[in-house]
């Protein structure tokens, strides 16, 4: 018996392999969960489908976060094809480049509300969607990726750690509401991974060395360690633990010199 057996889930955020969302996927697929992913545009629909094709009986459906349309239609067809459903994975974030390229005190109120529009905002709306297809197989639980750079200052993260700040507090107000239906709300705080979203920031090597240099571990993490701890945070071993954020960082956040 694996721990996802006859379970159902919802995955958002696989662009390609190097998704820390795939790993999620892939992990939960290999914990015995039937999966249905999603793809935000049609420029990423065959990479989606590429990949899919591994799983058993996927399920494809398109969800550009930003669009409550879009949303409603994902929640209404799963509702009929899944009739229930078990866990969510919520792995979408975004910020316009020039948001993390200039100065902090630049960003602009475009850039504010997209920041947090795609990368906190979206987390709710699933959230609420989703409560009544989990509420109907006697609860569930909800798991977003998030980053350091929500506590701390990072050079160039910006307008995507006050975000990821909204992010973080909107699990606990989640988890505490949810939690009267038994739905789980937390969070994993990755150390840095070398994916599509990471490429995009200038200067991620040295990132990556500055981590290795001092985290405890003496080592970077890769995604599919974000997908085992995926997998126990989306299942029932971790049943008591809700509002949670999670650090995946080889320890790298208790260094303090
Ligand atoms: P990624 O580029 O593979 O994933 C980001 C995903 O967000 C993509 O699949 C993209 O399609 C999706 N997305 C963007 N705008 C969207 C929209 N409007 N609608 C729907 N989806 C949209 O990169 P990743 O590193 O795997 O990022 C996944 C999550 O992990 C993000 O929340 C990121 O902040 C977080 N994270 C990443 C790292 C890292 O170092 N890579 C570390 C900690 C946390
Ligand atoms: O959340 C992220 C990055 C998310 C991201 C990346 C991009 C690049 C391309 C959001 N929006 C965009 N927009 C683009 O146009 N991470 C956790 C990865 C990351 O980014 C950093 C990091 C880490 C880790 C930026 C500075 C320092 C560390």
């Amino acid at each position: 018996m694996t721990t996802l057996a006859g379970k159902q889930g919802l995955i958002l955020g696989v662009a390609n392999k190097r998704s820390i969302s795939w790993a999620i996927a892939k992990a939960a697929s290999d914990a015995g969960a039937r999966l249905a992913l999603t793809y935000p545009s049609e420029r990423l629909e065959e990479n989606v489908r590429a990949l899919a094709a591994a799983l058993p009986d996927p399920l494809l459906l398109p969800c550009d976060v930003t669009r409550d349309q879009e949303i409603a239609q994902l929640f209404r067809t799963l509702g009929g094809e899944f009739g229930g459903l078990d866990f969510v994975l919520h792995g979408a974030a975004f910020a316009q480049k020039q948001d993390l390229d200039n100065p902090f005190s630049q960003t602009s109120r475009e850039g504010f509300r997209i920041a947090l529009d795609v990368s906190c905002y979206s987390l709710i709306a699933m959230a609420r969607e989703s409560a009544p297809l989990m509420a109907a197989r006697g609860g569930g639980s909800i798991l977003t990726l998030t980053y350091l750079g929500s506590e701390r200052v990072f050079p160039n993260y910006n307008v995507m750690g006050v975000a990821k700040a909204a992010l973080e507090a909107s699990v606990r107000y989640l988890a505490g509401e949810l939690g009267a239906q038994n739905i789980r709300v937390n969070a994993i705080s990755a150390g840095p991974i070398k994916t599509l979203a990471a490429m995009g920031i200038s200067g991620f090597s040295s990132i990556l060395q500055v981590y290795r240099d001092r985290a405890p571990l003496r080592r970077n993490i890769d995604a599919a360690e974000v997908g085992d701890v995926g997998v126990f945070l989306l299942g029932p071993q971790s049943r008591a633990i809700t509002g949670e954020v999670v650090m995946v960082d080889a320890g790298f956040h208790v260094t303090g010199m």
